[in-house]
């Protein structure tokens, strides 16, 4: 019988080490240690041993058992480890290989300067103000002092809906509403940029869709002295600390008294070159108190408040600044076009 035990356990032992997969080795534990295995069916020859065998062999039985039992542990965990190893070996990624390029898109020239004159605007307290591009003629023209026969009209041709519906020509109409919104309640410091729409034949120059950067201040006090010293600040910071600004007199129906600003040329510092057609100075800014009639239709009684005001074209401002030579180059997005804004 001990005989027996020895030869099974030596047997079961080589078989369990010969063993290449789990499957294998289950098979091998119901045969040796399963309720009909070969170590149980020993066992039940037991009952004809004598008393004084009974015991040791129990014993060796016992030991035998435990010495199957972790073998098949050992084996096991060896053949998990193999199935893990051969895993990662097929796995693995060579790191030093160059990764693949992940296209990335970069900021519109547009929204970035909208983006930086935002800034700028915000640091002097100023908030954005955003409104409807498909505007009522009343927001539109009415409240800005542009009435139906007003030759001004004639001036920016405009993508009409219906008889009261437009496509904005300006976004002095988010200014007019946000004023109304405010019910007569100071101060108002507001930019609003957006865009605008007007009938233009599209050329190098003009664009029948573009962007605009509106702002208004409204408050008790206000002066020329306050637009002057908000665009000149605004200048410094957009251009350079030793930029100046020019007030020029001109005409708006929103403002009176009106004035063009003018930014010495950034390209040349002031001393005449191409991009201000040798005059040292280019025109970026049109301007002005705001209007009684305005503030009037906006519930501001003008005894008590006034207010400046003032527009920019953006694309003429990134034309400028990036020596942009066509309009249209910003709405077609040529992507070597885009490209060169925005590097590193
Ligand atoms: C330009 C001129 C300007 C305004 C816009 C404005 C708005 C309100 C009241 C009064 Cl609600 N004025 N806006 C004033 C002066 C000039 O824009 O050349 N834009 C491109």
């Amino acid at each position: 019988m001990q005989t027996r035990l020895q030869e099974m356990k030596e047997s079961a032992l080589g078989q369990i080490s010969q063993v290449t997969d789990s499957a294998q080795l289950q098979d091998l534990r119901v045969k040796y240690l399963g309720k009909k295995g070969e170590l149980t069916e020993l066992l039940r020859g037991m009952g004809s041993l004598s008393p004084e065998e009974r015991p040791l062999v129990g014993q060796l039985v016992n030991e035998v058992r435990g010495a199957l039992e972790a073998a098949f542990t050992q084996k096991q965990s060896a053949l998990d480890e193999a199935v893990l190893h051969a895993k990662l070996a097929s796995q693995t990624i060579d790191v030093t290989l160059p990764g693949r390029p992940v296209p990335t898109g970069t900021m519109h020239p547009l929204s970035r300067i909208i983006e930086e004159i935002e800034d700028i605007f915000i640091g002097l307290g100023f908030e954005i103000a955003e409104g409807p591009e498909v505007e009522m003629d009343h927001f539109n023209f009415e409240m800005l002092n542009l009435p139906k026969d007003h030759p001004a009209r004639d001036m920016q041709d405009s993508f009409y809906m219906t008889d009261e519906i437009l496509l904005r020509t300006h976004t002095s109409p988010v200014q007019a509403r946000t004023m109304l919104k405010k019910q007569g309640d100071t101060p108002v410091k507001i930019i609003c940029p957006g865009k605008v729409y007007r009938r233009d034949d599209d050329d190098a120059t003009h664009s029948h869709q573009f962007t605009q950067i509106e702002g208004l201040v409204v408050d008790k006090g206000i002066g020329m002295s306050d637009l002057k010293g908000t665009l000149l600040t605004f200048a410094k910071q957009m251009f350079g600390p030793t930029q100046q600004v020019r007030l020029r007199p001109s005409f708006f129906p929103f403002t009176e008294p009106s004035a063009e600003v003018d930014l010495q040329c950034f390209n040349c510092g002031g001393d005449g070159c191409r991009v201000c057609k040798q005059t040292g100075w280019i025109e970026i800014l049109g301007s002005g108190m705001v209007h009684p009639r305005v503030l009037e239709m906006a519930g501001y009684n003008p005894q008590e408040v006034s207010g400046f005001a003032f527009g920019m074209g953006v694309e003429r401002i990134a034309m400028l600044k990036y020596g942009v030579e066509d309009i249209r180059h910003f709405y077609t997005n040529d992507v070597r076009f885009l490209r060169q804004f925005n590097r590193g």
